[in-house]
Parts: C-alpha cells; structure tokens; sequence
C-alpha cells in the first residue's frame, strides 16, 4: 500500500504537482498536507511514519475532511490547481454516521476529481461496487479500479498515473526538465472577451500551449495532455484564433508541427476549464497545417460559420500553399475540412499561400463576409494577395475574386501578403480597409463603394389598343403604340456613406430582342435601340421613352419586348478620397418588360372563337394504291365567333400515309392574302395511327376569317388501308372554347390496290404439227405452256383461266387435257364447256382459217391462286393430244388451233394499272399443216443438179479474181517444205 502511494508521487514532478495524504477508519490522521510537501526536502521521506489505523470504516466523513481541511489555500492547496482526491479503500463503509450524498455534492463543487481504488474481495459484491460508483466522479468505469489485494495496486498505478495525466497535462518527471523556458510566449496572440491569450510555441520543450491572461486572476495555461498523444516538437500556439458559438467562445490553436502533418485544436471552456473539444490534423507531411487560422462569421450573425486553416508549405508542383475551408464542428461530430480548398494561381511552387489569412467584412455587396489570403513567396517572394468571397452557403467560393500582385504595385515590394488585417475601418471614410504587411512596408488598400440597382418598367397604355395594330386595306404609318417609364433607383449596399454618391448611368434600351425583325420603334431614334446617358446620385430617377409601331404586324399574339441593359461607372468622390463607386458584381444588368396587344373579344374579355373545318378530295375518286403514290387534300378553315388566337388544325391518319407538305395557305384577310403554315408529326400515334398538326404561328383568326390550304400525303405502295381510308381533322385555339360538331371533320375515301401481274405464252409450247392426208396418224402429242409474274408490291387473290378448242362440230380437237402447275399445290383448278357462238364455221373459216372458241366448243379451266406472292412466278401446263382429222370439215390444208389464257381478279378490291390491260391475257396458236406425199427421187436429182451447178458458179468467180495464180503457188510452196521436213525429222527413228 504505502510503496503503491509512494510511485504514485514519484511519477508527477514538483513543483507542478502537489501532495497530501490522509488516512481514515473511525477517525482521520492527516500525515502531511499540500504545504508540508511542498516545503520537504524529501517527500518521499513523509511516508516513513505512516502506521496502519485500526477501527470501523468512515469513509464519508473522511472524505469530507479532506473536502473541506486539506483541499484548503490554508493547508497550501493552489485555488488554480486541478485538485484528485484517490480513495483507497479495503471494506464498505461501516457505522459512519454521514452518507456519500451528504459529502460528495461539496467534493462535487469545489471541482474535485474522485478516483475510487477498492481492494480486497469485498468489492465484487454489487453492493459495494455501487459504493464506489457513489465516491468516484463520472463516468464511472474511468473513475474506479478494483484489485484483488494491496499487492496488486502495481497494477492500477500506470493507468492512474496517465488519467490524472490526462487531467494535468504535465510532463513526468522522467522526461526533458525545460517547462516554461524557453516557451517563446507572444509568438501568437488574439483577444478574447476574458483577456489576452498569447501562444507560447516553445513550452515543455516546444509541445507548446497558450496562457490566457485574465484580469485581476493568475493566467492559465491551456495545451494538450500527453493522453492526447505525443505533443512534443508540435508548435501549439503557433496560431491562435477565437470562435463564438451561441454565446460560447473557443479558442483555436495550431500545431503546425504536430507529427509533421499539422493540427488544429479547438478547446472550449467547461466547468471553469479549457477542455479539447475538437481537433483535425494534416494530410501532407511538411504542409505546417495550422500555421495560420483564421475564423469567419459568414452572414454576420455573430455565430462563427468555419475556421480557415493554412498549410503554406502545402506542395504542388505548379503552386505551394493552401488554405482548407473548416466548418465549425456541431455537436459530437468529428471536424472535417474536405468541403473546399482555397488555392492561389498556377505558376508559384514556393508561393506559401495562405502564410497570411484575414476577414475582409463584405467588401461586394451581398452581405456576406469576404477573406483576404496572403502569398508572399509568389514571384520570388515579390508576394500576392487574393480576395474570396463569402457564399450564402456559410462557405467560401473556391475561386478567387481578386489578385494583388506586389508587382503591379511596386518592384521594391517583399514579401506582400506576410501579414494581414482587414475588417475595419481605418480611413474613418465609412469603408472598410485592408492592412497588408511586406518587408520593411505596411500596406493600406481601401474598398470601394458597392452600389445596387432597383429597375421598374412601365408602359401607358399597358396594352396596344386595337385600332394602332389591326390594319385595313390601307394601313396608317407610324401609329403611337405606348409610352414606356422605366424607372430605377441607385443605392449603397451595405449602406455605409451619408454622402451622395454619382455615378455615370447607360441606358440601353432594344424593342423586341432577338427577333428578326422586331415590330415597334422608339419615335427618338427611328429605331429599335436607344441608349441615354445620364449622371445619377443615390435616388429614385425615372426615363421616358415613346414606342411607335411602323407597320402592320403578322404576329399580334406575342407581347412586344423592351429590354434595358444597365451599366455603370462611379464617378470620383472628393469626399472619400476620390474613390469611384461601383455596380455590385452580382447587380442584374438586364432587365424586360413585355407590352401586350390588345385583344378583340367583346366586352367579356373572354375570347370564344367558334372554328369549323371541312376536308376534301379535290383530284381523286378513289385511292388506288400502288398507284397514286401522293394524296392531297383540301382543307378549309373557318372562324364564326371571336378573334381565335394559336389555331391549329390536327390530323389523324393511318400509318400507310405520311405528311409530305402543306401547300397554298390563303386567307381572306385585306393584308396577308397568303399565309405561312407550319406542320409537325407526331410519328407512332395510338392505334397504328399517325398525327400532324399544322398552325399559322402567330396569326390571330380574326373573326369571320377563312383559310384555305392542301396537305400532301406520300401513300406508302405496300400500304394496307382496308377498303376505306378514314382521314379525321380537328381544329382548335389556345382560347380553349369548347369543342363544337363543326370542328371535327371525318372524310372517307375508298381504297384499291394496283394490280401489275403479266401472263404470257412459253415458248416451248407446241407451235406446228403436220400430219399427212393419208391419216395413219389420226392425232399427235401437244402442249400449251404459259407463264404468270406478279411483278407488284403485294400478294395478290387471283384466278387463272385457259379456253382451249375442244371439239369442232362432234370432232375432236383437243383431247385428254390435263393441267399441271408445279410450283404450288395450293391452286386448285376446275374445268367447264363452253359453247361455240357461231354455228357456220365453215364460212368463217374460208375466208380466215383459225379454230377459236367462238366456232368450237371449248374446255376451260379456271385456277384459283389464293395467295400470288410478290415477285412471284407460276408456269402452267395443258398437256393433251390434238386430232387432225376434223380439219377436213374446214376444207384447209393449214389451219391454226387458238388457245387463250387471261388473269381474272375480284375488281372491287383491285385495279390494274391503267394502259397495261394487256398484260392479263394471252394466246397460243398452233398450226395444223397437212402434206402430201411426193416421190423422193426427183427431189434428190434437183438437189444434186443445183448444188453442181452453184459450185461452178463459185469457182468461176475465184478464178475471175486471181485466186487461184497466187493461192495455189503458194499452197504447194508450203506442202512441199512441210514433207521435206517430215522426211529429216523420221530419220533419227530410222537409225534405231
Ligand atoms: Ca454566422
Ligand atoms: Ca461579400
Ligand atoms: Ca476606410
Ligand atoms: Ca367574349
């Protein structure tokens, strides 16, 4: 026990650390009190006449005597002192007549920290624990230790020794003996409300720290506790800064050193005490994060909005330095800088950038605060300031609004921007001024006036009447339309001056901004632009301007625009140092009011038009698609009621359609007899259908107007429209009157498809058969062969039909007819008789010798195609026999047998081509020829006789031309070589 009490007080160093000792059980034995240690020679010696007391446990009352008797300026106690009371006891508390809660609450006051050591098993019981729990401060579990017996308080004495650390913020007496030294106090310093604080960087061997010196107190010394983790070489005190919170002030310390990276520490006042509260460290060894701080109450509420921090040695290649933007941490969050970064300009690596930071106040208009950054190493080391401006997000745009450079003013300058101080007036012209430090200079830059603008434009009348736009036949010139007042007014923001202040003010002034040709001019210049200059203090001016409207205008719906562009330049102001004042940078510049035209809609003011719309076919009956590639329709629109304002006309459509154009758009107006109309589709509409709408803009339908105009479709050739195309237009306004019946029309038009399918006879059908009249062969084989295209853009429902001659007069023609059709089994053929038409052939035949199927009775087969796909190609074949002997009733030796075939199809739902009918049918002829048997030795002797006969002729001829002198010479001239070499060639042959 006595050697745990004895390391305890080896481990904290005199004189920063006190002692006394007490010892308790039905009474108390003070051993030593504050002021006897402290005076010892040895205080360690102090332990030797301890002695154990004996009796019952009074562990209250104890600690109210050391509450009230040793913790006591009378007993050497230092008021400033943070006071420990350690309570070790081995039993609970027994017989004593006082309870904790009548002791604890003065401990409690007078701000003394408890820390409970049970010993021995007693204390595992809960109720004992619940003992402890009432001597220790909270929270309880850092306030108490439990060992199982005297021996084991070794244990306890390191994780003592570091909480009462963490408490004292003393250095142990192992450690470097320089306390205050070399402590460099003043190397920062800022007031606070309690008085100066000054950061003393090089305290307890430069972990540093700060003393704030109240008035008629001893200063307090305010760092870091070694629990917070090695301070040493952190520089604490390098910056100092003050931030308010509702009232509650905390100061601001930096580290720059800290572990190479830098801190930042926020402590706040608690309980008479300087407590960390928050803390956030560096990201780039080397940066001296925290070497500058700087607070900033971004909207002026006095709450302070976010910390600057400087890192000036921050690296980047193309600049050195950087100032992170830190907003005040709120409640038990962490603190964190990643919501922005200030930098400087590329260019300076060793620039040290944020070495300097100061609040501006708002020195642009908007309220908000603005800060000052210093660069001093910029351009070898010349040194630059940057301006940034406050947001109204309480944070700092990232972008800097201003940079001034040490050069632009002076080459002697060094080191601009090593120090700042801005936010306060130091002219007394009522404008707020910034101090910048350079070597051997201190630099005054004073703000400018800001100035803000408020424009109202007004127009009388405030609308066009009627009678100035609407022309008749003759349109009156140049007619007033309006006179416009645009008034402003010109004031200091913030206003800080009680001077006026003037300033040069451009008016530009543009009608109709933006249109081609814009509708009104101003009556001063003749034009649509108008600019006046004119000087103005800080009071309510108002311009005014007269419109004219030069001529008639199309677009009477959209309001005319006059828009005014407003710029400023201050003049010099004698009475603040001839400084100029300024438009705030954020000042609207541009500002538009609109003057509408008056509308014609009765004494309601309501306009209820009453529009009807007919459609109609001008050129076609019925659409014949394949065809008529194009369908244009009429159509006409009408207005019965009041001016119709945005009338626009919709079609719906089937998708075999699509709008090409709109054509001749007339109006019976006495100005514009042709109109501009504008169409757009719509393309998939609901239901396969398609939708355009067509409107003529700005047009007001006035009333008892009429509009005329043609829509042009492209009729897709592979359409499938039905039998009837549906086309359905609606017109309507922006007046949005109910619909009537007359503005809806429906037109139908029956729908065709263009046939273009050719039939045609093949060539392989049989052409010419003789037979002799001896009639061995009473009939021969023969064939008719045809071949069908559809060369259009659609399958097609079509019949096939062949007449062919079957019998003349109870003789067989054609006998055994069959029909083959190889590519498709789907057609289906049926054959039928027909009749001859004409019962005397034999006359009809002398004078033309050809069987058709008005002398003969026919077969005719019909060959049902129900499906004839595009681009398709069928052949049919008649095979049959074909008789001779009937042709005897004709008394010819030659007649001709005429079979036909014809493409037949349903004509109410197709239409051939127009001029191509004769591709649909065709016919095959076949010549029956009978010959009469000759001897044939004649024939061959007349053959032999002429051929001789034409052979001298030929030579005879040759000869007349000198063939035969050159030719022949030459011709044996080439034997008689040949055969020679032959004969040497055989030679070698011979030899073997
Ligand atoms: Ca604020
Ligand atoms: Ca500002
Ligand atoms: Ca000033
Ligand atoms: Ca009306």
């Amino acid at each position: 026990m006595l050697s745990f009490v004895q390391n305890v007080m080896s481990q904290f160093p005199r004189p920063t650390t006190q002692f006394a000792l007490v010892q308790f059980s039905s009474g108390y034995r003070t051993h030593f009190t504050f002021s006897e240690f402290s005076r010892s020679s040895d205080p360690l010696g102090l332990l030797s006449s301890v002695r154990q007391l004996t009796g019952y446990t009074y562990t209250a009352s104890a600690i109210r005597f050391v509450t009230n008797e040793i913790f006591s300026p009378l007993r050497g106690a230092r008021t400033d002192a943070s006071k420990i009371l350690i309570v070790i006891t081995d039993g609970e508390k027994f017989m004593d007549p006082l309870d904790y809660q009548n002791v604890i609450p003065q401990a409690k006051n007078k701000g003394i920290i408890r820390y409970a050591v049970g010993v021995g098993s007693a204390f595992i019981k809960e109720t004992s624990w619940k003992e402890l729990v009432a001597i220790a401060s909270a929270p309880a579990n850092e306030h108490i230790f439990r060992v199982e017996n005297f021996d084991a308080l070794r244990d306890i004495q390191n994780k003592l020794k570091e909480k009462i650390f963490a408490i004292e913020g003393t250095q142990t007496g192992n450690s470097s003996s320089f306390e205050f030294e070399m402590s460099q106090e003043g190397f920062s310093a800022v007031l606070t409300p309690d008085g100066p604080v000054l950061g003393a960087v090089g305290s307890f061997s430069w972990s540093g720290g700060a003393f704030l010196y109240p008035t008629k107190m001893p200063p307090t010394f305010i760092n870091m506790s070694q629990a917070n983790g090695d301070m040493k070489d952190s520089y604490l005190g390098y910056s100092t800064e003050l931030a308010f919170r509702k009232g509650v002030q905390s100061l601001v310390l930096g580290a720059p050193r800290h572990k190479h990276v830098g801190k930042v520490v926020l402590f706040t006042p608690s309980l008479g005490q300087w407590r960390l509260k928050a803390e956030v460290t560096g990201t780039q060894i080397g940066s001296y994060f925290g070497a500058s701080l700087c607070s900033v109450d971004v909207d002026g509420d006095r709450n302070s909005d976010l910390v600057l921090i400087g890192a000036p040695h921050y690296y980047e290649q193309t600049r050195g330095g950087q100032v992170s933007v830190c907003p005040l941490p709120r409640g038990r969050a962490g603190w964190h800088c990643e919501v922005a970064v200030l930098r400087g300009v590329q260019g300076h690596p060793w620039a040290r950038f944020g070495a300097a930071l100061t609040v501006l106040g708002d020195v642009n208009g908007d309220q908000l605060s603005d800060v000052a950054v210093g660069a001093p190493g910029e351009q070898e080391n010349q040194g630059a300031v940057y301006l940034f401006h406050g947001t109204s997000s309480l944070g700092i745009s990232p972008t800097h609004s201003q940079r001034v450079a040490a050069s632009q003013l002076s080459s002697r300058l060094q080191h601009f921007g090593q120090a700042l101080s801005g936010g306060q007036d130091l002219t007394g012209d009522g404008l707020l001024d910034l101090a910048v430090g350079a070597r051997e200079h201190a630099l005054l830059f004073r703000t400018r006036p800001v100035l803000s603008v408020e424009v109202n434009i007004r127009f009388l009348p405030a609308e066009i009447p009627r009678s100035v736009f609407e022309c008749g036949e003759q349109a009156a010139s140049k007619q007033e339309l309006s006179q416009a007042t645009i008034c402003l007014k010109i004031f200091q923001r913030p206003q800080t001056l009680n001077g006026d202040l003037l300033s040069t003010v451009t008016f530009d002034l543009t009608l109709d901004p933006g249109r081609l040709s814009p509708r009104a001019i101003f009556k001063e210049t003749n034009t649509w632009n108008l600019t006046r200059v004119q000087v103005l203090g800080l009071r309510y001016h108002c311009e005014e301007v007269k419109l004219l409207l030069p001529a008639c205008v199309e677009d009477a719906v959209t309001p005319i625009t006059l828009r005014l562009h407003f710029s400023l330049v201050g003049n010099a102001n004698p009475s603040i140092g001839n400084l100029q004042p300024m438009l705030a940078v954020d000042a609207q510049r541009y500002f538009t009011a609109s003057l509408p035209f008056e509308k014609n809609c009765g004494a309601d003011h309501v306009c209820q038009d009453n529009l009807g719309i007919s459609l109609g076919f001008p050129d076609i009956d019925t659409l014949l698609v394949g065809s008529d590639l194009e369908l244009a329709m009429q159509v006409a629109v009408w207005n019965n009621g009041e001016d119709s304002y945005g009338t626009s006309v919709t079609f719906s459509y089937p998708a075999g359609l699509s709008y090409r154009r709109v054509t001749g758009g007339q109006v019976n107006h006495p100005r514009f007899r042709s109109l501009r109309l504008t169409c757009d589709s719509t393309p998939g509409g609901t239901r396969g259908l398609r939708t355009t709408r067509c409107s003529a803009g700005h047009v007001i339908l006035r009333e008892g107007s009429r509009i005329i105009f043609t829509v042009t479709f492209d009729v897709s050739p592979k359409a499938t429209l039905g039998d009837q195309l549906l086309l359905v237009a609606s017109v309507s306004s922006e007046n949005n009157t109910p619909k009537t019946s007359n503005s809806t029309f429906q037109l139908q038009l029956p729908v065709k498809y263009a046939v273009y399918t050719v039939i045609s006879s093949h060539e392989q059908s049989t052409k010419y058969l003789n037979f002799t009249a001896s009639g061995k062969e009473k009939s021969h084989e023969a064939q008719l062969r045809f071949q069908v295209n559809n060369l259009g853009h659609r399958d097609l429902d079509v019949n096939i039909s062949f007449w062919v001659p079957e019998s003349l007069a109870g003789e067989d023609v054609w006998t055994g007819l069959q029909v083959f059709h190889p590519q498709k089994p789907s057609i289906q053929c049926t054959s039928e008789k027909t009749k001859p038409t004409e019962v005397n052939f034999q006359a009809r035949m002398k004078k033309n010798p050809v069987l058709d199927c008005t002398l003969a009775h026919c077969q005719r087969f019909r060959c049902a195609v129900p499906s004839f796909g595009l681009q398709e190609e069928l052949d049919f074949t008649l095979k049959g026999n074909l008789s001779f002997s009937w042709t005897r009733q004709t008394q010819q030796k030659k007649v001709v047998v005429l079979s036909a075939a014809e493409i037949l199809f349903d004509t109410s739902v197709y239409s051939q081509l127009p001029g191509q009918e004769a591709f649909l049918g065709t016919q095959v002829e076949t010549v029956l020829e009978e010959l009469e048997v000759h001897d044939p030795a004649p024939l061959v002797v007349g053959s032999s006789v002429g051929g001789l006969l034409l052979l001298g002729l030929i030579t005879a001829a040759l000869r007349r031309l000198g063939f035969f002198k050159r030719q022949y010479k030459e011709m044996m001239e080439e034997a008689n070589e040949q055969a020679a070499a032959e004969s040497t060639k055989s030679d070698p042959e011979a030899d073997q």
